[in-house]
């Protein structure tokens, strides 16, 4: 429950979380990340910018050496001659003010490029909730040292550069764009496809299309592959640090308050905050939130306080006694102060699948406007059970919730709660 700061390439924090103590996270080199396979949501790779000054439209790609990599490996139409014939890789880098594209291609025979004739490279971005965007990389005489052209959106652009070169097995260019020329392509998710078309015998027949994604009807990349997230160092330590626990689910909104939006897991293990400052520098929120067998439910980022930032409303499942008593919780989690916290916590659902019953109950959000919100948790409807077989379980859960409302106890007609400080308290 602890914010930590990364300005610099790399450091190492310590995290105190009281009882929840998960020890010092070391911050590593590593800039992006993929999500484990048995994930339920697959993050897209996540990539972090690059130091100002580092990539140079020279034609020399060493300064690609160590980033992430996008094959060039979805066949969109055509045969393959086999691996000298057509492949290669993409990658995709940026700072504060330019996004930077390499790519670098094998092709057994060079065509050169124009824009209906051979050899062609194009990228295409969408944005989440934008439309595509189209960057093509005009290959020209490459052969002869004549440099490439950038097309945007069909038109000439010149606020850019490109470079290129032809290889013994293939080509390669490398380019820059302007961000603010793209929208949006940065800090969301974002589909991106990079695709080849391949003219060997004859510059007017395309012989071969790749592509770095799958292309959906329209000729664009359907899902998001990649993010370009300042917060991609201090997520990709959080989660190797954590051995890549599932992502249970992912949320993008306000929560801090502060002028940028964060990205919220919920992993297997742990609630992340992850965002950045206006300045650049990153900074992780995390909570532990799960124990082993715990399920989501739901979850969803809502104001609850009434104060800048939304809370992060998360329901979630667990055993409270292995295979007899299940039970449900509904907890708040908001970020203040540099602190993110647990603000509520209550049960609000218990099944006992040996006597098959169960105990049900709802929570309501009362109040509307500015201010904060109350919250109640009616008495739950009781299905199987009554005084004689109910079992309290609360002495077995580890969990620092409020007790479900039976209606044959004390709290029989609900309990209502409001905020007191940073917590939601019994009124
Ligand atoms: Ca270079
Ligand atoms: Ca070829
Ligand atoms: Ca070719």
């Amino acid at each position: 429950m602890t914010r930590a700061h990364s300005g610099a390439a790399r450091l190492s924090f310590a995290l105190s979380l009281g009882a929840l103590s998960l020890g010092a996270l070391s911050l590593g080199a590593s800039l992006s990340l993929g999500a484990p396979a048995a994930s339920p949501t697959p993050l897209p790779r996540i990539i972090g910018p690059s130091p100002a000054g580092d990539t140079a439209i020279d034609g020399f790609f060493n300064e690609w050496e160590a980033r992430p990599t996008f094959a060039l490996d979805v066949r969109v139409s055509g045969r393959s001659g086999g691996p000298t014939d057509l492949g290669g890789t993409v990658q995709l880098a940026y700072d504060a003010d330019h996004l930077y594209v390499a790519a670098q291609v094998v092709d057994d025979v060079f065509q050169p490029g124009a824009r209906t004739t051979g050899d062609r490279l194009e990228l295409i971005f969408v944005p989440a909730g934008a439309k595509a965007r189209r960057l093509r990389i005009v290959l020209n005489q490459l052969e002869l040292g004549l440099p490439p052209a950038l097309e945007l959106d069909g038109r000439a652009y010149a606020q850019g550069a490109v470079s290129g070169t032809t290889r013994r097995d293939g080509w390669a260019v490398e380019a820059r764009v302007r961000l603010r020329d793209l929208p949006g392509v940065a800090g969301t998710d974002l589909a991106f496809a990079a695709i080849v078309q391949d003219a060997d015998a004859d510059p007017v027949n395309i012989e071969a299309t790749l592509s770095t994604a799958a292309l959906n009807a329209a000729g664009l990349p359907g899902t998001a592959t990649v993010r370009l997230d300042a917060t991609a160092e201090a997520l990709a330590t959080y989660l190797a640090d954590r051995d890549h626990p599932a992502l249970l689910g992912r949320y993008h909104g306000n929560v801090t308050g502060d002028a940028l939006d964060e990205l919220v897991l919920v992993t297997a293990l742990d609630i992340v905050v992850a965002g950045r400052l206006p300045d650049g520098a990153t900074y992780l929120y995390f909570t532990h939130g799960w124990r082993t067998g715990a399920q989501l439910v739901s979850a969803e980022l809502t104001d609850l306080d009434g104060r800048a930032g939304k809370e992060l409303r998360v329901t979630h499942t667990e055993w409270a006694v292995p295979d007899e008593v299940q039970v449900e919780v509904v907890e708040i989690f908001g970020a203040h102060d540099g602190i993110l916290r647990r603000m509520f916590a209550a049960k609000t659902a218990e099944r006992f699948t040996k006597l098959r019953g169960d105990a049900v109950a709802a929570l309501s959000v009362q109040g509307r406007g500015r201010g904060a919100r109350t919250l109640k948790i009616g008495a739950a409807k009781v299905t199987g059970l009554n005084p004689g077989n109910y079992v309290d379980v609360d002495a077995h859960m580890g969990l620092p919730n409020e007790p479900l409302p039976l209606p044959w106890g004390d709290d029989k007609r609900g309990v209502v709660y409001t905020l007191q400080g940073e917590a939601w308290q019994r009124r």
